[in-house]
């Protein structure tokens, strides 16, 4: 098999997620590091234009967003698993509050205090996506205190999670529970100059979040976008074809189709020929002279799919 390759770059807190799935899973891996602005042109001509970050590579497969990234590791590498004590299905759930609502306090959280001291194309990009067109963080900055306000209760709903001194979310050991608090916990603690006093309240919480930092990523050697494009280059997708006749689209291989998310309108849908329809997940090829044929994995969950 392929090594894993992570397309992410430092900063992003969503590839924080994944890089410490990696550390509780011990494994070695190859970091691709990104623009953090959308000029990824290597990955681009892999995913068709998917605009997000991260996206795990193997051989010629690709899967885009942190829902598809987590089955296909559990089901490639299951030990140690991110599902521990049969905790399958709900940490899904959760993740439509941790990456919705959640994050979007603490974008605001990370970003409002500091957007003056951003190159502005980063500060313009990241309104647009996080808090839609009309976004604009110098009134987010006004607005601050509510946000803290939202952001400070929820928050202490994982430090009273964390009150039965479990060492972790599900019990005494990590898992995508940890995760998806760690990815938001991680951004703001990285980002926001006064987070050491906001998080002041939350002993339990801090005692976690060095827990969780002391996992570590695994191990990773570096490897450049031109070269993980020629990794998907000479392999050839390992994906086989899957029909689902339950699909209620009617979705089938061969099918030419579309894939873009819900949540960003401007996002160019990725457009393929379906090839594994599943519940949970959806795959198109698609073929180029820069890449040879790739699959493209995506979550059902948040995005649309459109037969041409
Ligand atoms: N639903 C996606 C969200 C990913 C996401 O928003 N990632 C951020 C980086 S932390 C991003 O792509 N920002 C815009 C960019 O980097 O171009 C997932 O779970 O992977």
């Amino acid at each position: 098999m392929s090594q894993l390759i992570l397309h992410h770059y430092v900063p992003s807190p969503v590839s924080e997620k994944i890089r410490t799935a990696l550390g509780i899973k011990d494994m070695t891996w190859q970091s691709c590091e990104q623009n953090r602005l959308p000029d990824r042109p290597e990955l681009f001509a892999m995913t068709g234009g998917y605009r997000r970050i991260p996206v795990m590579q193997i051989g010629a497969d690709l899967y885009c967003d942190t829902q598809c990234i987590f089955r296909e590791l559990e089901s490639r590498w299951p030990e140690p698993t991110l599902f521990p004590g049969g905790g399958r299905g709900m940490p899904f759930a959760v993740s439509r509050w941790t990456d919705g609502e959640l994050f979007a306090s603490a974008f605001r959280i990370a970003f409002a205090p500091v957007a003056d001291d951003l190159p502005p194309a980063l500060v313009t990009d990241r309104q647009r996506l996080y808090i839609g067109a009309g976004g604009d963080l110098k009134k987010e900055m006004a607005d601050l205190p509510h946000t803290l306000a939202q952001f400070r209760a929820q928050v202490g709903w994982l430090e009273e999670r964390l009150e039965s001194n479990r060492a972790y979310i599900l019990g005494e050991n990590p898992s995508m529970a940890d995760l998806l608090a760690w990815f938001i916990v991680w951004f703001v603690k990285e980002r926001y100059a006064e987070a050491g006093e906001f998080f002041a309240e939350f002993p339990r919480l801090n005692a976690w979040a060095e827990r969780m930092a002391a996992i570590g990523h695994g191990t990773s050697s570096p490897i450049s976008p031109a070269e993980a494009l020629s990794v998907a280059r000479d392999s050839t997708p390992q994906t086989a074809e899957q029909a689902d006749p339950r699909d209620p689209q009617g979705l089938k291989p061969g099918m030419q189709a579309t894939v873009e998310p819900l949540t960003d309108s401007a996002e160019k849908p990725v457009s393929g020929t379906i090839r594994a329809v599943a519940r949970d997940t959806i795959a198109l090829t698609r073929e180029t002279q820069e890449c040879g044929e790739v699959a493209v994995h995506f979550p059902r969950v948040g995005y649309r799919v459109t037969v041409l």
